[in-house]
């Protein structure tokens, strides 16, 4: 471990590597594939020559990031690395479909309940809806734009039954398509 690897350093890194993998890859000037992996070395080098990063990163920084940031954002696997959710590109990223919990929760900023009791919950900026198992993830999501957020409690279960995709972001986030408001119950 270098001295490098504090808290701060992680959470920095770490932003850095959620844009271009997520948001910008042709400001890194790398391509994705279908589930958003590219190639571990050029994405290394591009974090090192659009950053200028003194002493340069490694490879072991990166896991080092992907390992030790708050959360599982990251998957590196063999010679490539991607985000595991949270993208913004154009071309939507493949993820695994799978059965989701009875259960899902998604925390929110009260102002954004109108529009969402009308219109449910949609990706927006995103590919995919974003939604937690637990309700304290998801008040730790909706901290980051109310300071009392709202938490939506998902029937997944039903909008799963009726046709609505869910997929696997990583332990914790889940992912699917848009949720109608049948499906959703304001808890607080
Ligand atoms: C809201 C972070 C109006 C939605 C988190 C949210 C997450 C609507 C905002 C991940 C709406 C979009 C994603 C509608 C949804 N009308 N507003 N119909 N439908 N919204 O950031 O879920 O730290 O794109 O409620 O932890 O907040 O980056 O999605 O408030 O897992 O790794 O529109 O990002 O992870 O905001 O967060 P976002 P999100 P990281």
């Amino acid at each position: 471990m270098s001295v490098y690897e504090t808290d701060s350093w992680v959470k920095n890194i770490g932003k850095k590597m959620a844009y271009a993998l997520r948001h910008d890859p042709d400001k890194y000037g790398i391509t994705l594939d279908e589930e958003g992996f590219t190639d571990l070395k050029k994405f290394l080098k591009a974090m090192n020559s659009v950053n200028g990063y003194r002493p340069k990163l490694t490879i072991e920084d990166l896991q080092y990031v992907a390992d030790h940031s708050d959360k599982k954002r990251f998957e590196i696997a063999g010679s490539k690395i991607r985000a595991l959710y949270g993208h913004s590109i154009p071309v939507r990223i493949c993820k695994k479909q799978a059965t989701p919990p009875d259960i899902l929760y998604h925390g929110t900023a009260h102002r954004f309940l109108k529009s969402i009791r009308k219109d449910g919950l949609l990706p927006m900026g995103r590919q995919y809806v974003h939604l937690s198992e637990d309700q304290e993830t998801a008040r730790q999501v909706g901290l980051r734009r109310d300071s009392y957020p709202a938490i939506l409690q998902v029937d997944a279960k039903k909008a799963n039954e009726d046709g609505i995709i869910f997929y696997i972001g990583n332990d914790a986030v889940w992912l699917s398509d848009p949720i109608p408001p049948q499906y959703l119950k304001i808890l607080v």
